[in-house]
C-alpha cells in the first residue's frame, strides 16, 4: 500500500487519489480557532432536502459555506441564520490545506470554503458524494480533531465497500482525481473523551466551491 516515497514523507496512499497524512496538524491551534469561528457562526443542525434534521452540527468559514435545507444542498456566501457573510478562513488554515494538498500530490489548491462538522457520540454521516462544487479536478482536504472516527470508502457506488480507516485527531486526508466523486460515510462516533475536545469530534473539509 505504501511505497518508499510514502515512508519517507509521512504520507500513505490508501487508493487511487486518496492520500492520508497522519498527525499532520496542530490540534490545539485548530481547536482554538474552531471556537472563534463558532462565536461568529454557531454550530447548527441543518435540515436535509427530505426535511429531516442531520445529526451532525455544522458551520463554515471562507468565501462560501455549504448549506442544506428543504430546497437542497448548495454553497452560500452568507450564513442563513444571520444573513451575514461566513467568518473569514484563518490564513494558517488556508496555508495548511494548500500545503497538505500539495504534499499529497495536488498542486495549486486554493480553497474558498471550509465546512466544519461537529459530531457528538453516536452521530454518523451516511454514504454520500461531495458534488456541490463546480470543479471536480480540485481535491478535498479533510482534517480531523477530537474523538476518532471510522470511515468507510464505498467507491463509485453507494453500495460498494472498498475500504475502512480510523482517523485520529491531527490526521489529514486528501482525495481527488478518480476518487473525487467517490461515496464515503462516517460510522457512529464511539463514546470517549478527548483531552482537548471532550466527547466531540470536529472535521474540517476544505473545498474549492466556485470556479
Ligand atoms: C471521499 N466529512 O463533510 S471527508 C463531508 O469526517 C464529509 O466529517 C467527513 O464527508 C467527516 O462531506 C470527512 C471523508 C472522506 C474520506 C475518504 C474519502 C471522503 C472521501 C474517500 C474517497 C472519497
Ligand atoms: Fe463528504
Amino acid at each position: 500500500m505504501t511505497g518508499l516515497f510514502a515512508s519517507i514523507d509521512g504520507t500513505e496512499r490508501l487508493g487511487e487519489g486518496i492520500v492520508l497524512w497522519r498527525d499532520a496538524i496542530d490540534e490545539t491551534r485548530y481547536a482554538a480557532a474552531i471556537a472563534r469561528v463558532a462565536l461568529e457562526a454557531p454550530f447548527r443542525r441543518m435540515l436535509t432536502p427530505g426535511g429531516r434534521q442531520m445529526s451532525v452540527a455544522i458551520t463554515n468559514c471562507g468565501q462560501l459555506g455549504w448549506v442544506s435545507d428543504t430546497h437542497g444542498y448548495r454553497y452560500s456566501a452568507t450564513d442563513p441564520d444571520s444573513a451575514m457573510r461566513w467568518p473569514a478562513m484563518p490564513a494558517d488554515w488556508l496555508d495548511d490545506a494548500s500545503h497538505a494538498a500539495f504534499r499529497c500530490g495536488f498542486s495549486g489548491f486554493v480553497p474558498d470554503a471550509c465546512l466544519i462538522n461537529r459530531y457528538q457520540v453516536g452521530d454518523r454521516m451516511g454514504a454520500h458524494q461531495d458534488r456541490n462544487e463546480s470543479d471536480f479536478t480540485q481535491p478535498v482536504v479533510s482534517m480531523s480533531i477530537g474523538l476518532p472516527a471510522e470511515f468507510t470508502f464505498h467507491g463509485a457506488s453507494r453500495a460498494g465497500n472498498v475500504g475502512r480507516i480510523d482517523l485520529h485527531s491531527g490526521d489529514v486526508l486528501v482525495w481527488g482525481g478518480p476518487a473525487r466523486l467517490h461515496f464515503h460515510s462516517v460510522r457512529p462516533i464511539r463514546a470517549g473523551t478527548h483531552g482537548l475536545c471532550g466527547a466531540v469530534r470536529y472535521n474540517l473539509t476544505f473545498r474549492r466551491a466556485a470556479p
